[in-house]
C-alpha cells in the first residue's frame, strides 16, 4: 500500500536527527547518528517516516520538497536571550574600546540600567512590535524555539508589560516561546540603598505572573554590583517555593559560586559560567542542570576568556549553546555564528555543537521531549540548510545558511527569507 504523507523531504544528504534519550552529557555529545541519502515524512505536523530517499520514491505527498542532497537538522533552539526591550546600546561600544568595563558602565546608570529607561517609556504596542522584528530574523537563522527574558522594567508595570508581549508572541507566532522572569536583572537607582527590598516587591510579582502563566521560569543575576550568592539562593528558593523552575546568570563576569548555588537549588540551567570554579565544573557534571554557554558574550565584551567548555564536557556535564541575544553584551540573533565561536573559542567540535543547539538547548528550558530531535511523533520543526555536511555550519563564519525552515511541518522560511506573518490583537 503507498503511504500518503502532507509533506515529504526527499534526498536528503546528511540528516541529522540527533536520535537519544535524555540530554547529551559529556561523551555522548561526541556521538553523531547520521543518515544518508534520506527521507523524512510529515503529517498533521508530526514527523511520520524517516528513513531512505530511495523507499520514497514510491510514496505520496501534497508537497514533496527536494533536499537536493543538503543537510538537514531538527530546528535550532536558543535557550536564553533578552527578547523584548526598547532602545539600543551602540554608543557604549565607543565606552568598550576605551577599555571602561561592562559592570563600570552599569555602575555608572548605564548599560542595563539605560535599557530599563528606554523600556519602561515604550509602550506595549513598541516593545511587541521590536521583539517580533527580532524574532522573526531568529526564525531566518533556523531557530524554532526561543527563550525570552524579561528584565528591563525592574517595575512592576514594565516587567508584566514584557511579559505579556511574550504571551501574544506565544500565541500568535510560528516560534515557540518560553518565557521567564528576570525581575532580578539590575538594582534600579530608586532601590540603590535596600536591594532586599527590592527583591521582595520582584516576589511579589509572582502571585500575577502565575494566575496569568506569564512565566514558567525565574532567573536572577548573580553577579558582583548586581545581586549576591545569598541574595540569589533565598530569592530563587522563594520562587521555587511558589512552583517555578529556576536558572541563574552563574559566574559571567566575576566568579562568585553562582555555579555551584545552581546545581545546589537543582536549577534547570546555569547560563554563562565563564569564571566557573573546579568544583563548580565538578558538581554541575554530576547533577540535571545544563550548562548553557554564550560565548557570543566573550567575544562581545572582548574577553581573553571564555567558559571552559572542554573540561565540562570531559567531565561530564550536558552542554548548551545560546546567543544571549541582548542589546548590551551580545547584540546577535544569529546562532549559526555562535555554533563558529563554540568551534574557535570553547574548542568544542562540531558533533558537540550540534548537541548544544538542538537537544540540549532544549532539555535547558524544559523541552527535552518536544524539541530538539527528529523522532516519529514530535513536532516537525526542521531545517534544510545549503550546506553539503554539518561540519559546515561553524567553519563558514558570519552569514546565514539556511535554505527553508518548517514549524510543526510548515514552511516558514524559504531561501533564508522569513514571511511570518502574526496577527496583532
Ligand atoms: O542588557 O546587558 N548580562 N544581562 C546580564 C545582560 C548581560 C543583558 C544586558
Ligand atoms: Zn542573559
Amino acid at each position: 500500500m503507498t503511504r500518503h504523507f502532507d509533506t515529504l523531504i526527499v534526498n536528503i544528504g546528511q540528516l541529522l536527527t540527533m536520535e537519544g534519550d535524555g540530554p547529551a552529557k559529556g561523551e555522548q555529545m561526541k556521538a553523531l547518528l547520521l543518515l544518508e541519502h534520506a527521507a523524512v515524512g510529515i503529517n498533521d505536523g508530526k514527523i511520520a517516516f524517516i528513513g531512505k530517499s530511495e523507499e520514497a520514491k514510491s510514496f505520496h505527498a501534497n508537497i514533496v520538497i527536494d533536499a537536493n542532497g543538503k543537510l538537514v537538522t531538527p530546528g535550532l533552539v536558543d535557550p536564553h536571550t533578552h527578547l523584548v526591550f526598547a532602545g539600543s546600546r551602540e554608543h557604549e561600544l565607543t565606552l568598550k574600546q576605551q577599555g571602561v568595563p561592562y559592570l563600570e558602565i552599569l555602575k555608572r546608570g548605564g548599560g542595563i540600567l539605560s535599557t530599563v529607561q528606554a523600556t519602561r517609556k515604550a509602550s506595549e504596542e513598541e516593545l511587541f512590535t521590536k521583539a517580533k522584528f527580532h524574532l522573526d530574523r531568529m526564525l531566518s537563522y533556523g531557530v524554532t524555539t526561543v527563550e525570552a527574558k524579561s528584565g528591563y522594567g525592574l517595575d512592576e508595570d514594565t516587567e508584566l508589560k514584557q511579559l505579556r508581549v511574550v504571551k501574544r508572541l506565544q500565541n500568535g507566532h510560528p516560534v515557540d516561546l518560553i518565557s521567564t522572569f528576570l525581575g532580578a536583572h539590575a538594582i534600579p537607582p530608586e532601590y540603590k540603598n535596600n536591594p532586599d527590598d527590592f527583591l521582595e516587591k520582584m516576589l511579589r510579582l509572582l502571585d500575577t505572573i502565575q494566575k496569568e502563566k506569564l512565566a514558567e521560569f525565574v532567573d536572577i543575576f548573580c553577579e558582583t554590583g548586581v545581586f549576591t550568592v545569598e541574595q540569589s539562593r533565598s530569592f530563587l528558593q522563594a520562587a521555587k517555593s511558589k512552583g517555578f523552575d529556576v536558572k541563574i546568570h552563574a559566574d559571567e563576569i566575576e566568579p562568585l559560586g553562582g555555579t555551584e548555588l545552581a546545581v545546589e537549588l537543582g536549577a534547570v540551567s546555569s547560563d554563562h559560567l565563564v569564571g566557573a570554579s573546579d568544583d563548580g565544573i565538578a558538581r554541575l557534571a554530576g547533577s540535571d542542570t545544563i550548562a548553557v554557554l554564550l560565548p557570543g558574550t566573550s567575544f562581545y565584551l572582548g574577553k581573553e576568556k571564555y567558559a571552559r567548555a572542554r573540561e565540562m564536557i570531559e567531565a561530564g556535564a550536558a552542554v548548551a549553546l545560546s546567543t544571549d541575544f541582548n542589546p548590551g553584551s551580545s547584540p546577535t540573533e544569529n546562532l549559526q555564528f555562535i555554533m563558529s565561536l563554540a568551534a574557535l573559542k570553547l574548542k568544542m567540535i562540531p558533533e558537540e555543537i550540534w548537541h548544544a543547539v538542538t537537544v540540549n538547548a532544549a532539555y535547558a528550558i524544559n523541552r527535552g521531549e518536544e524539541a530538539g530531535r527528529i523522532v516519529i511523533g514530535r513536532k516537525a520543526d526542521i531545517v534544510i540548510w545549503d550546506v553539503p555536511n554539518y561540519a559546515y555550519i561553524p567553519y563558514h563564519y558570519g552569514v546565514n545558511h539556511v535554505n527553508t525552515v518548517l514549524k510543526a511541518g510548515k514552511v516558514v522560511v524559504e531561501r533564508g527569507r522569513s514571511d511570518a506573518t502574526i496577527s496583532v490583537s
